[in-house]
């Protein structure tokens, strides 16, 4: 009998030591796990105004942040990024081809970038992430949600964004901004050119036209309106945020949420 308990006392602390190296291990691991969060809106919502000030925070507290867009943010993404919005060639696009298109830059993105970013402890943030394709792909050029939602499935697998900020603005506001982006494209661009007023107008196949940006106020008031179901549908993960405050207030509500998820600075 002795025996036996001696030996279910060994067996009994060689369990307790392997669960205390299990819990450490995995302790370990998920410190080194970075954080990944990620940035919504229609055009003119101060996405990379917020950004751009969160990531300054963050490296003066000694993070190391990895700023990225979508589409884009690889050589190949940005390839992609070219096709869907300023090549010559892209008119005839269809509505599957873009689903098709965004996608492959993100699951290019997510696997050459993102998952080792995130596996070295960085902070990843991303100017748009599979949100988008919601707002534009599903609601914006109403293809099946379900497809839709299948294809982001296939090109993240389970890379998601731990937050995501909606920045809110109405649509008139959004409007206005991304209208008077491209006229700063379409005018002024070379001197030499410039004619009565001082202004010329490029030809329409000028590199900067934006392919995305020529749909109809319909469109963007599909969208707009798949910004708001996302954040309904998943208020944990995507926090809505009134963007027609001062630049100041904006981003010290995104820092509220934010600071409680930071590991110690590295
Ligand atoms: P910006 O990087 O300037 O936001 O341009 C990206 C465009 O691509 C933007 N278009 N507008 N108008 C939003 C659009 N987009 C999609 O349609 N689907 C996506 O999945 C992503 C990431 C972006």
């Amino acid at each position: 009998m002795g025996n036996i308990g001696l030996c279910f006392t060994s067996v009994g602390r060689r369990h307790f030591a392997c669960s205390v190296f299990v819990y450490f291990a995995c302790f370990a691991v998920s410190r080194m796990k970075g954080i990944f969060l990620t940035f919504e809106g229609t055009e003119g919502s101060g996405k990379s105004t917020q950004i751009s000030l969160l990531t300054k925070r963050l490296e003066l507290l000694g993070h190391t942040v990895l700023t990225l867009r979508e589409p884009g943010g690889t050589p190949i993404g940005e390839e992609i990024r070219y096709t869907l919005k300023h090549s010559h060639q892209n008119h005839a696009m269809t509505n599957e081809a873009e689903l098709l298109l965004m996608n492959a830059s993100r699951a290019q993105l997510v696997r050459e970038t993102i998952r080792p970013a995130l596996a070295e402890g960085k902070v990843v943030l991303c100017d748009r992430f599979y949100d988008s394709t919601t707002a534009y792909q599903g609601y914006g050029r109403q293809l099946d949600l379900k497809t839709v939602r299948a294809v982001i499935d296939f090109a993240v697998g389970d890379t998601r964004p731990d937050l995501t900020f909606l920045l809110m603005i109405s649509i008139e506001v959004s409007e206005s901004r991304r209208l008077s982006r491209q006229e700063a494209l379409l005018f002024d661009v070379s001197p030499a050119d410039k004619g009565p007023g001082g202004h010329t107008k490029l030809p329409f196949s000028d590199p900067l036209r934006d392919r995305m940006e020529e749909a109809d106020r319909s469109f963007f008031e599909r969208v707009a309106q798949g910004f708001e179901a996302i954040a309904a549908a998943e208020p944990q993960r995507v926090r809505a945020i009134d963007a027609t405050r001062t630049v100041e207030a904006i981003s010290a509500e995104i820092w509220k949420q934010v600071e409680p998820l930071l590991p110690a600075a590295r």
